[in-house]
This record gives structure tokens, sequence and C-alpha cells, in this order.
């Protein structure tokens, strides 16, 4: 391991140093009952970048993903069939189940995928995600959404009477928590707490997971709750009230319930985003998908090409965006940092190599230092060099930004620098300033 860099080194670095693990931008996947698709939606941009067309006639509903993200199983509600996408290559392969497949869960080892049947005798199947044979048969009634609790070992599977609960290894049935239709269902993060929609009541049940004690919290002004979520804090439960167009926000901690919040038409499938900042709810009947900002409760929609979206189960798959710190030294060598907001031109700021973060990869094009942008020059490179301004052994990257642009005000005391990697992940440092006027 090379414990110190020098500059005629830094090509070879390149490809020494390992980079930062890779954070995959959350992708959500979205079916359209209506027209037999699947939406790809970049959450990163909001852009639809992939329409997968499922064989036959499809009437996508539930929908989850393999525990490595790279195959997705929805279910056919339309016929005695479900789906496997090899999410790589977009194939989708059609696998016989019983009638009017619905709610969908993946083993957390991969297999097997878990399929339940909306019908009056429905229960729920079990498939090896091998050779897709239906390796058990458990009974149920109208079942609907399901969901694994691994810390428990335990698969719940809503129905008629309110929520089964399954041995996951077994298949045996340890209780049935009865309380009226359930519908969607959700897990704690830490597996202490399950929450299930009951559409008829419009109530949430918080079911404690080891004395299966259920509470009841009454959402005010919303019909129909059926699809349900938990924050990856465990902080908060969302319900989806597909009567009502809105979406219910629960204190997990107290059970209370806090507010509604207003999106599209129907909302039917609803999940948060891996950071916890989003969160995203298909809205069956105005065929998009509302965005719902979780400090704020301000609400954007993204448009997806097809119609009458469901999303079903657990549709996001993705990390939250790491970003990597980093040391900087504003004017190299300069301190205290004075900046004088009257003075033109620009002001150096140092990125600081280190054992953890190699400067070659910073695109220097991409960084901001107090909102003010690296200058380009005419040829259109950025103005940075490479330098050792510590003379620590690695080589730190000085870029120049242009002071006409800070955001600063005077009495700021702390100046933030923000960019992305050549392969595009975000870094940020911080460093103290005296602004001046
Ligand atoms: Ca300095
Ligand atoms: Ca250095």
């Amino acid at each position: 391991m090379l414990r110190h860099v020098r500059l005629t080194t830094l090509v070879a670095l390149c490809v020494v140093v390992p980079a930062v693990a890779a954070a995959a931008a959350p992708f959500a996947y979205i079916t359209n009952s209506n027209t037999g698709t699947i939406s790809v939606l970049d959450l990163a941009s909001g852009a639809e970048t992939d329409t997968i067309t499922l064989p036959g006639s499809a009437l996508p509903w539930g929908v989850a993903l393999s525990p490595d993200g790279k195959t997705l199983y929805a279910s056919n509600f339309g016929n005695g069939n479900f789906f496997k996408v090899d999410l790589a290559t977009k194939v989708a392969q059609s696998i016989a189940a019983p009638a009017l497949a619905f709610g969908v869960a993946v083993h957390p080892s991969g297999s097997p995928v878990f399929v339940t049947h909306n019908s009056s005798t429905g229960g729920t199947s079990a498939f090896d995600t091998t050779t897709f044979g239906r390796t058990a048969v458990m009974s149920g009634s109208m079942s609907s959404g399901a969901a694994i609790n691994v810390a428990r070992g335990h698969l719940y599977v809503a129905n008629r009477f309110g929520v089964r609960v399954l041995d996951l290894a077994t298949y045996a049935l340890i209780r049935q928590v009865s309380m009226g239709q359930g519908f969607g269902v959700a897990v704690h993060p830490a597996g202490t707490t399950f929450y299930v929609a009951l559409p008829s009541l419009g109530q949430l049940a918080i079911i404690d997971a080891a004395s299966f004690a259920a509470t009841f919290v009454t959402l005010t002004g919303a019909v129909t709750p059926q699809g349900v979520a938990v924050s990856p804090d465990g902080k908060w439960v969302y319900t989806s009230n597909y009567g009502s167009a809105n979406v219910s926000v629960v204190n997990a901690e107290t059970g209370a319930f806090v507010r509604n919040v207003s999106v599209g038409m129907n909302p039917y499938g609803l999940q948060f985003a891996p950071d916890g900042s989003k969160a995203y709810v298909a809205n069956w009947g105005s065929h998009n998908v509302s965005v719902i900002n979780t400090t704020t409760f301000t609400v954007t929609s993204l448009s997806i090409s097809g119609r009458a979206p469901v999303a079903f189960g657990l549709f996001i798959f993705g990390q939250a965006e790491q970003i990597i710190e980093v040391a900087i030294d504003i004017t190299p060598g300069g301190n205290p940092n004075t900046i004088n907001l009257k003075a033109k031109g620009t002001l150096p700021v140092a990125i600081l190599g280190s054992e953890e973060f190699n400067v070659a990869d910073v695109d220097p094009t991409t960084v901001t230092f107090a909102g003010a942008p690296v200058v380009i020059k005419k040829n259109g490179q950025a103005m940075a060099s490479y330098d050792d301004v510590n003379g620590d052994g690695y080589v730190d990257i000085v870029v120049h930004v242009d002071r006409e642009q800070f955001t600063l005000k005077v009495g700021d005391t702390e100046g933030v620098l923000e960019g992305k990697t050549n392969d595009g992940k975000a870094f940020r440092g911080k460093g103290s300033v005296r602004v001046l006027n």
C-alpha cells in the first residue's frame, strides 16, 4: 500500500488506490396495471430511464426486488401468473401461479419468492427462484400485502381477517391477528413492530412483533388506507389512502396520527427513499407518482409512461447517497481565511489528498465553494492545479473559484466546498472564513 504519493505517481495512482465503495443511486420500479409495463424511474433525476413491457395480457400489480437488486418480481392480477424480470437485460419471464396473484415478497436469502392470492380461498405460494417450482402453499383468504421480518424470522400476510404471522422457515402459522380486512403490511427496521393498513376501518394497526398485541390509530380524514411504509429511521409510518387522495403521517414512537398530505388520485404503492428524505406514492387514478418531501411535506410529481400505476410492495432499490468528507484549505497557507465580498478575480481553495481520498478522482468542473463555481478557462478546462500545499506527501488539488459568485454574507464563519468525483460520487469539505464587505 502506498502511503506517500508524489506528483509523479499521480497517474499510476488512479489505478492503485481503491475507490470508496460505490453508492448505487436509487431506482423505483412502478407496475402500470393498465399498460402491462413497468416504469423504471431514476430517483436522482426523476426521469423514466426504461420501460419494461411484460409478456401476455398483463395486469402487473404487486412488486418486490431480490436482495441484490438484480431481479424484479411482479404479480399479474389479471392472470394466474407472475413475472421475473432480469433488470440487467430487462427480459421478463412469466411463471404460472394460482389466480389473482397480488402481493409479492422475497426471502432475504433471495429464494423463495412469496406470492399472495386475492381470491376468496387465496393464500400464499412460495416459489423457488431457480426452478420456479411451487415449494409451499399457505392457506388464507383474500390475501394481499406480504412483508418479511428478518429479525424475527416471520412472514406477514394481510388477509380478509387481519394478518397472518407465518414462520419464515417452516411456513407454519404462528398467529392470526384478527381485526378486519388487512391490506398493506410494513415492518419496523428494528423488527420490533409491524404495521397493517385496515381499509374498511380507516385505521392503521400497530402490532408488537413479539406479543402480537395490537393498537389502532384512527387516520382522521383518510378513506381506504391501503399502502403502508415505515421511514428508514423507524420514526414515521405513512399510509396511502386510496379513497381520499392523501397520505397519512403517523408518529411511530408515540402512535399518534400527525397529519395528512394531499397527493394524486387513488394513491396505492408507497415507499420511502433509502435516505428517508422523500416518500414516493404511485397514484392509480392520476397516472403519476407523488414525491413527498418528508421534512416540509411539500409534494411534487413524477411523470410515467404507463397508466394506472400500482407498485404494491417494496418498489425502490438503492442506497442512500454517501457524501465523502474531505479536508480543505481555503487560501492555501494563508490564515485567517479572509474573504472580501468586494474583491474580484478568483479565490484558491485546496482540496487535500489523503490515504483515503485521491484528488486525481476530483472532477474540478463540478466543484463549488460557498456557492461559487470553479472558473472555466477559454480552452474549456477548469482552473485547477495539483500541488502538495501542506507538505504531507499527498497530492492536493487547488481550484480557483469566482469571487463574484459567493453566496456568503458578512458574519458567516464557515464556507462549504462541494463537488463530485469523476465517477459521480459526492464529496464535501468545510473551512472557517472571515467575511468582510
Ligand atoms: Ca487557509
Ligand atoms: Ca497534501
